[in-house]
């Protein structure tokens, strides 16, 4: 189209100046009028050069343009495709996040790690006394090969600790066997077997009945020390129970409640706490728990209608109204609780079942 225009133009352009050309041949003799002719000529075949060079450049312009723009067209299918696979990608890296079951099977996992880890070390430490105790025992006594194993299994057993009454001065895990129970590894403090500690929110408590009985976490961080475990050292003898319960900043206030009566039956009678005998400064909020059963979210022992464990996302000897302490309850990054008495939390120390606490030691000690 912009080609013929162009024609158009140089058209009327030259019959405008043939019409000039008459008028000046009137007035011009022959040899003029051909010098004319042939300078009308080559004007025109310059003009008609130029026109196909500048229509040359046009067609390729075109053509480099076109090119671009496909590729243009390419690039952004390309980038509509690969946002639409960062999409997918993102939703599966959601879906994996709440994946409760893998989250749990992880952490798991981290815990069972961490108990192995403990329990290699503390094994080692124990090859390490029969070496040398089997050593001396060969410099003073010819061996009897009938009966030594039996005797170092019978060695070992009497070495464990029946608690930690006699570690003065030691802080630390140590594996603890108390008379006629099965050993398990324990923190040790101030001559006190902790039961539970919490502080850091690692170890999630809203677990089930089979773990509370076995007891889950690792007694070097966070844990709970198992309710067989715990009525078995509470059977031997007489102890106290110490809770410390410490606020978050800016008042990191610790404060405690002791039980000089703490019993926890056995398996058969759902480990019913007895306790009894309070003293401290924060306030007797596991008084009215005493006589309860232990209750889990998959296993109802509570006098409430509802199962107390589900409806306060944790684990315990709840009441008829659920709890005035919730310790083995959700931990909380604040003092404030997300819902109502969900968190780990101790009634009489705020008057309120919404604040939640920081830190949370429960030892059994001697008395
Ligand atoms: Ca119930």
């Amino acid at each position: 189209m912009h080609l013929k225009v162009l024609l158009i133009v140089l058209l009327i352009t030259l019959v405008v100046d043939n019409s000039d050309a008459k008028k000046r041949r009137k007035k011009k003799t022959g040899n003029q009028i051909a010098t004319c002719k042939k300078t009308d000529i080559e004007n025109l075949v310059s003009k008609l050069n130029a026109l196909r060079t500048d229509t040359q450049g046009c067609c390729e312009r075109s053509e480099d343009d076109a090119a671009l723009y496909i590729n243009l067209i390419e690039i952004k299918n390309n980038v509509t495709k690969a946002r639409t696979i960062i999409e997918e990608v993102k939703t599966d890296v959601e879906e994996m996040k709440n994946d409760v079951t893998v989250k749990q099977d992880i952490e798991e996992m981290k815990n069972d790690i961490e108990k192995m880890k403990i329990d290699t070390s503390l094994m080692k430490e124990l090859l390490e006394k029969m070496h040398n105790s089997q050593c001396e025992s060969a410099a003073t006594n010819p061996p009897e090969p009938e009966t030594t194993e039996l005797q170092q299994t019978t060695e070992v057993t009497a070495n464990y600790p029946i608690d930690c009454s006699d570690k003065t001065g030691f802080t630390g895990v140590t594996i603890i066997q108390p008379e006629g129970q099965d050993s398990f590894p324990a923190y040790c403090s101030e001559r006190c077997v902790y039961i539970t500690r919490r502080f850091d929110g690692s170890v999630d408590f809203y677990r089930g009945w089979a773990e509370y009985q076995a007891g889950f976490g690792n007694p070097d961080g966070e844990y709970f020390v198992g309710l067989d475990n715990l009525h078995g050292l509470l059977a031997q003898g007489n102890y106290r129970l110490r809770i410390e319960l410490t606020t978050w900043p800016p008042q990191n206030e610790t404060r405690h409640a002791e039980y000089s009566t703490v019993k926890v039956a056995d398996a058969s009678d759902n480990y019913r706490l007895t306790i009894g005998q309070y003293s401290g400064n924060a306030g007797n909020s596991l008084g009215r728990h005493n006589g309860m059963p232990f209750t889990t979210k998959d296993r109802d022992n509570d006098p409430n209608s509802d199962n107390c464990a589900i409806r306060f996302k944790g684990a315990g000897w709840y009441t008829s109204g659920c709890h005035n302490t919730n310790l083995f309850g959700s931990y909380s990054s604040g003092p404030v609780c997300p819902a109502r008495g969900v968190c780990m939390s101790w009634y009489h120390m705020f008057g309120n079942h919404s604040h939640s606490l920081k830190k949370v030691d429960m030892k059994i000690c001697p008395v």
